[in-house]
């Protein structure tokens, strides 16, 4: 990416559902016991984040209590919900006031399509946690789902170029945040196609299992090799059908992304400087390592040499130690993975 691209995104949802946890949790470094002491927020909380070094995220954190959010859809109707790219509207999935919080919904997402018909609306609903062990199959989740699925259709019926609708559930206590964030993420870098195809070349030229890239900063996931980061089984590409990648947890990256904030907090804490992470398990390499200034590449093989070969910047490999000669040259490799740090 050349230039800088800035993206307004809405954070908007009754008070207390968890904005700025989440915010805080994915963007400040916050553990979830951390936003245990946030107070409310007053009024617009607005901040830029950047991320993959160009895409400048312009964030507004819409404190929700009752008196801003009617100020919000009357006296500052125009200034909130203009030049949107992303509404994140967080429900609290414990709400005694389903109805009400339904209804505000309902009357953001009018303003929104009226003044950015083409903004895409990523439902969050919160606290998953709270209810998870007492409703084992999300039966109330899928009935809220189905619920605000219907309202936008009935809302975005005849708006020309109304932008998607994706509903996530979600727990600050748990990766299925890292999910819905990085999913919004993916929505708006411009050039993730390319991304994706140079780390499918590159998957495929050192024969590793996946290749993914992660914000470096916030470690959501941006992208990864073959099918698109949230592909059904039949979507796979003909590689990961044949290595079983949809019988591998959906949720692994999300997860690899929370494990490894965590510890980077640790080696703060210690004073140690994060640079990586490499780790072999039964027959199986995983490297983390930096492809950017402003990335991390994790690549996820079953050849040992991996460790040596994959990430290596240098001109010759430590071949003269294998009996065998790695399966890719170290020009090629080190050509292709300088165009996946372009791309990224
Ligand atoms: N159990 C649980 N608690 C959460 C979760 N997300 C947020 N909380 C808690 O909910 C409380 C309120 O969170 P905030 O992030 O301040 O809520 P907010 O939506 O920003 O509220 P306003 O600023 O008033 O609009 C905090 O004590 C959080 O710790 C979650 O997923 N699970
Ligand atoms: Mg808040």
């Amino acid at each position: 990416m050349s230039s800088a691209s800035r993206r307004k995104v809405l954070l908007m949802g009754k008070s207390g559902s968890g904005k700025t946890s989440m915010r805080s949790v994915i963007f400040s470094n916050y553990t979830a016991k951390d936003t245990r002491r946030l107070g409310a927020t007053i009024d617009v909380e607005q901040s830029a984040v950047r991320l993959l070094g160009s895409l400048v995220l312009n964030l507004w954190d819409c404190g929700g209590q009752d008196a801003f959010l009617d100020n919000y859809l009357v006296a500052q109707r125009d200034t909130i919900f203009t030049n949107v790219a992303v509404l994140i509207y967080v429900f609290d999935i414990t709400s005694s006031e389903w109805e009400k919080d339904v209804h505000y919904f309902e009357d953001n997402l009018q303003a929104l399509r009226e003044n950015s018909a083409d903004a895409g609306i990523w439902v969050l609903i919160n606290k998953m946690d709270l209810v998870d062990k007492e409703d084992p199959k999300r039966l109330m989740y899928a009935e809220r789902r189905a619920e605000i699925l219907a309202m936008n259709e009935r809302l975005s019926a005849g708006v020309d170029n109304a932008g998607p609708c994706r509903i996530f559930p979600t727990s600050i206590w748990d990766e299925s945040l890292y999910k819905a964030w990085s999913s919004v993420i993916h929505y708006l870098i411009p050039n993730i196609k390319l991304i994706t195809e140079h780390l499918t070349y590159f998957r495929d030229l050192i024969k590793a299992a996946e290749v993914a890239v992660f914000e470096g900063e916030t470690f959501l996931v941006m992208a990864k090799s073959g099918s698109p980061l949230d592909a059904a089984e039949v979507e796979l590409d003909a590689w990961e059908s044949e290595r079983g990648v949809g019988r591998l947890d959906r949720q692994r990256f999300e997860k690899v992304s929370e494990i490894i904030k965590s510890f980077r907090r640790t080696c703060q804490r210690t004073g140690e400087q994060f640079l990586g992470f490499e780790a072999d398990f039964d027959g199986c390499v995983v490297v983390l390592e930096p492809l950017t200034r402003n990335t991390f590449m994790l690549v996820i093989t079953t050849d040992p040499r991996l460790s040596e070969y994959a990430t290596a910047d240098r001109e010759t490999g430590p071949a003269d130690t294998h009996p065998q000669p790695p399966p890719w040259s170290s020009t090629t490799l080190r050509r292709a993975r300088s165009t996946l740090s372009r791309s990224a």
